[in-house]
């Protein structure tokens, strides 16, 4: 075997995989193409207009590897990324794999506070980000006790490129090595850095990408959930790589209509989006035709997907929405909905590869049709969580992986999804922290406490709403909502504002001062 090879066997359920003693992910990924006869083969359509072969993605991913060298980010360091869906996305991500660095995709929603946490927690020696986040990356940056060396934006790494070789050997790796982080939101708001090894990726591309989406070469995917999003990172980037498929990038927000105009535009064959903007979707719908004849096949993931949107959107485009469960810690979906069996309003059957189970408070297996805790394992799980040994031992035991999620298997083998076991809400398929917002609702001089729950909206998705105790019973009222709005879309990622807010005299608590969240969801 070559070095950085890696063999699959699909004579077997699950493909077996196996990788050379020496196995850095990304000449597989990147470079394979090459020798697999794709140079000239488009592997990147941007909305802008612009096209990328395979040919000049591995040219670029090695300039960008060797720049990332010439400008001293070691073997090992961190590269953090706030970058859009563009195809420096992937020169920044591959070419730091290739040469041994890691990258360290970050969610483009948040806001200077969460960077600051992020590039001090990371210990990053660079950052590199797309001009449009430059209004909340550049105060973190100043504000961060500890800083990267170096720090540019996407249009100069490509100047650099420019006079780079476009020559790069791997640097040398083992399949179970730290390749690449993902961040994920803890209960109180400081992000864990989830670690995954050069293996991982192959695993979800081989068992969810290849065997349960049955993606392949011919395919076109689009992703309006993004690349820093380890569900976009599959969906826009790895899988249609692995498959030697192609993708389509939309720059820009995913709303219905940038979305439609990119299925209409571009014609995909699979469509990946979430719950909130499938119901956003249907609402276009409603009111619109779009030419959606190019899709053989949806998936939704990050929250729940209702089996009234999966019915209305099978209504009216004739296409199913596979839901599946994946995490940030899995890296993709591990349990799913498939083109032939799916079962609307659950999670679907476990995706060979992966093993499920359901536990009680002693870790024993639930009968069936019990609710307990989902923990699962397999290939492309995270190893640990950077710098938080006590999140890693409590969240990955015995190598499997807590998934901090509720459910029931019925009888069928279908996972029937119950909501979270911690107070974490998924808003928009984004983690959303309760006591984050709340934190930012004590803030303002007029409000005493406040909790925050979860609350269905009329789509039967999940939206925050806020109790709030005011220094000033008197102060309740429509103007407070205004300015409570106000005061969190100030400081808080887009999508993390309450949507109704209640004054309430008092809010329940446990005798040891503990807000009862149960007690206040409807
Ligand atoms: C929830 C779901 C019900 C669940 C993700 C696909 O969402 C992803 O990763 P995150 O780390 O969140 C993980 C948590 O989100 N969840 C996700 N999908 C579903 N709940 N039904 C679903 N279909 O609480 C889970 O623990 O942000 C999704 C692929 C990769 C991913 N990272």
């Amino acid at each position: 075997m070559r070095d950085h090879t890696v063999s699959i066997d699909k004579s077997t359920t699950p493909a077996t995989i196996t990788y050379a003693p020496t196995f850095n992910v990304a000449p597989s990924f990147i470079d394979r193409h090459l020798e697999q006869g794709r140079a000239d083969k488009i592997i990147i359509r941007s909305a802008t207009g612009e096209t990328v072969t395979y040919g000049a993605l591995a040219e670029n991913v090695n300039r960008a590897g060797n720049t990332l060298l010439g400008l001293g980010i070691g073997k090992g360091e961190r590269l953090l990324m706030m970058v859009k869906d563009c195809p420096e996305f992937f020169y920044g991500f591959w070419g730091a794999i290739k040469a041994g660095i890691v990258p360290v995709p970050i969610n483009t929603l948040l806001r200077a506070k969460d960077y600051q946490f992020m590039i001090e927690d990371s210990g990053c020696a660079g950052l590199l980000y797309s001009p449009e986040f430059a209004g909340e990356v550049e105060p973190a940056l100043e504000n961060a006790s500890r800083k990267p060396e170096q720090t540019f934006l996407t249009d100069t790494l490509s100047q650099m490129m420019v006079n780079a070789s476009d020559d790069l050997e791997a640097a040398p790796a083992s399949a179970d090595d730290d390749c690449f982080w993902l961040y994920s939101s803890g209960t109180t708001g400081t992000p864990k850095g989830a670690v995954h090894a050069h293996r991982d990726m192959v695993e979800t591309s081989e068992h969810y990408a290849a065997n349960m989406l049955g993606l392949g070469e011919d395919d076109v995917c689009f992703s309006a959930a993004k690349l820093f999003f380890a569900y976009g990172l599959g969906n826009g980037m790895t899988f249609p790589l692995w498959l030697g498929a192609s993708t389509v990038l939309l720059p820009g927000p995913p709303t219905p209509d940038s979305t439609f105009d990119v299925i209409e535009k571009f014609k995909p064959t699979v469509y990946f989006g979430v719950p909130t903007l499938y119901a956003a979707q249907l609402r276009l719908l409603e009111k619109e035709d779009k030419d959606l004849s190019s899709l053989r096949a949806c998936v939704s993931a990050g929250e729940a997907l209702p089996a009234d949107i999966f019915r209305r959107w099978q209504e009216k485009t004739g296409t199913v929405i596979l839901d599946g469960i994946g995490s940030t810690e899995a890296l993709h979906i591990f349990i799913s909905n498939i083109l032939g069996d799916f079962n609307p309003g659950t999670s679907g059957r476990v995706v060979p590869g992966y093993a499920a189970r359901i536990i009680d408070e002693n870790r024993d297996e639930c009968a069936v049709g019990d609710s307990g805790r989902l923990i699962i394992r397999g290939g492309s799980t995270a190893k640990y969580y950077w710098n938080n040994p006590d999140k890693t031992a409590e969240t990955m035991v015995d190598g499997w992986l807590d998934t901090g999620d509720t459910y029931i298997l019925d009888e069928d083998g279908y996972f029937h999804y119950c909501g979270r076991n911690d107070d974490m809400l998924k808003v928009g398929g984004i983690w959303c922290s309760p006591f984050e917002i709340e934190a930012k609702l004590i803030e303002h001089p007029k409000v005493l406490e406040a909790a925050v729950v979860g609350r269905a909206d009329a789509d039967n998705l999940i939206k925050p709403e806020a109790f709030v105790v005011l220094n000033d019973a008197t102060d309740a009222g429509e103007a407070m909502s205004d300015e409570l709005l106000a005061h969190c879309k100030g400081g808080l990622a887009k999508y993390k504002y309450p949507r109704w807010f209640n004054f309430v005299e008092d809010l329940p608590k446990t005798a040891t001062g503990k807000i009862q969240r149960f007690k206040l969801r409807g």
